[in-house]
């Protein structure tokens, strides 16, 4: 392990001589006037929380660290031994941070109280999405929303269910092929790649933007027969133009059209008369993402950065790319 992280300092020196810049995160929120140092430190709150989930992801196999818990959550849905440690990693993280006021989580039926009263933030967080897909190899994340404490209001599940235009900034993690951390803010949108050697993301990808030309649309083929007539026939058109992906984890679902273009569909069916994402701490960040990387996210009624959220667990349909494909789609949809 020392042996790897000389080499990797070694490179790091080679490189920084050979004027190729190297920026981590740490550095990057440091040198980003628009991101105070509070929030600076709910990023790298998110970034530590990350490094350790991802270990656990990386040995769960070896370890037998898969499988349900034998729980359910509050939707009623089998708690995998993953979600509930990458629950405990994200909270203990934001806590000794100390910035952080108060948590929402899929994992938890209300609100986790925390920081003092001076911290300035609220998080929603999935703190494990792609649940299905942990024992089987395939990418799985964690997604995160923040918005300002309103310090006139109390902390209480109501303060946390609050408009998703409100946030300041969201953030994700795609444990895949590669632990990529995306963070954004008013500053865009910055894409950090986990180098394991050091424990450090890199930035990688800075200020994203939407490619204009998308390729791929991503949906649940297998609910077909429960869409709407407008849904169908906007994936007949979809279908004749571009190339279906669906991995089955929005976040990996959603890093992929972010890089490349595209639209990821999660509309409502008759199982799942009012969608199945949840609005506060999946559709919401993710609308937050896409919007500063000029694409936007939809209910098919409405933007959902502007639905006014009724509960912390609602769930919303969800259709999330490039503005283009979004706007065509909803217009079906009206
Ligand atoms: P999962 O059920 O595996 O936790 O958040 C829920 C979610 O995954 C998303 O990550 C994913 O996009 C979607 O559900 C997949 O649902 P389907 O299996 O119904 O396609």
């Amino acid at each position: 392990m020392k042996k790897l992280f000389l080499e990797k300092l070694k490179k790091l020196f080679h490189n920084a001589y050979r004027g190729i810049k190297i920026t981590n995160l740490e550095t990057y929120l440091n040198s980003t006037a628009a991101i105070d140092h509070e929030l600076s430190k709910v990023f790298m709150a998110i970034a530590s929380g990350a490094v350790t989930v991802q270990k656990q992801v990386d040995r769960l196999n070896i370890d037998g660290y898969f499988g349900s818990t034998g729980k359910t959550n509050v939707q009623g849905e089998e708690v995998q031994k993953l979600d509930e440690s990458g629950n405990t990693v994200f909270i203990d993280a934001f806590r000794e941070c100390g910035q952080i006021a108060m948590v929402g989580s899929e994992e938890l039926a209300g609100p986790e109280i925390m920081g003092d009263d001076s911290s300035r933030y609220l998080v929603n967080m999935d703190p494990v999405d792609g649940s299905s897909n942990i024992d089987v190899a395939i990418s799985i994340g964690s997604i995160f929303g923040i918005w300002p404490r309103d310090f006139n209001s109390q902390l209480s599940e109501s303060a946390l269910i609050s408009k998703g235009e409100k946030q300041i900034a969201a953030a994700y993690v795609v444990y895949g092929s590669s632990t990529v951390m995306v963070i954004a803010s008013k500053s865009g949108v910055q894409s950090f790649t986990l180098d394991s050697a050091t424990g450090l993301f890199v930035l990688t990808n800075p200020n994203i933007v939407l490619p204009s030309k998308w390729k791929y649309y991503s949906v649940n083929y297998g609910n077909w027969e429960g869409f709407s007539k407008t849904v169908q026939d906007s994936l007949i058109e979809l279908q004749s133009h571009y190339s279906l992906r669906y991995v089955g984890s929005l976040v990996a679902d959603f890093h992929r059209n972010l890089l490349k273009g595209g639209v990821f569909l999660y509309p409502q069916d008759k199982s799942s008369p009012n969608g199945k994402l949840r609005l506060m701490y999946e559709a919401n960040p993710l609308s937050y993402v896409i919007k500063q990387a000029g694409g936007m996210g939809s209910s098919g009624l409405e933007n959902i950065l502007d639905i006014e959220p009724e509960s912390l667990h609602q769930r919303t349909p969800l259709i999330l790319g490039n503005s283009d494909a979004v706007k065509s789609i909803v217009s079906h949809e009206k």
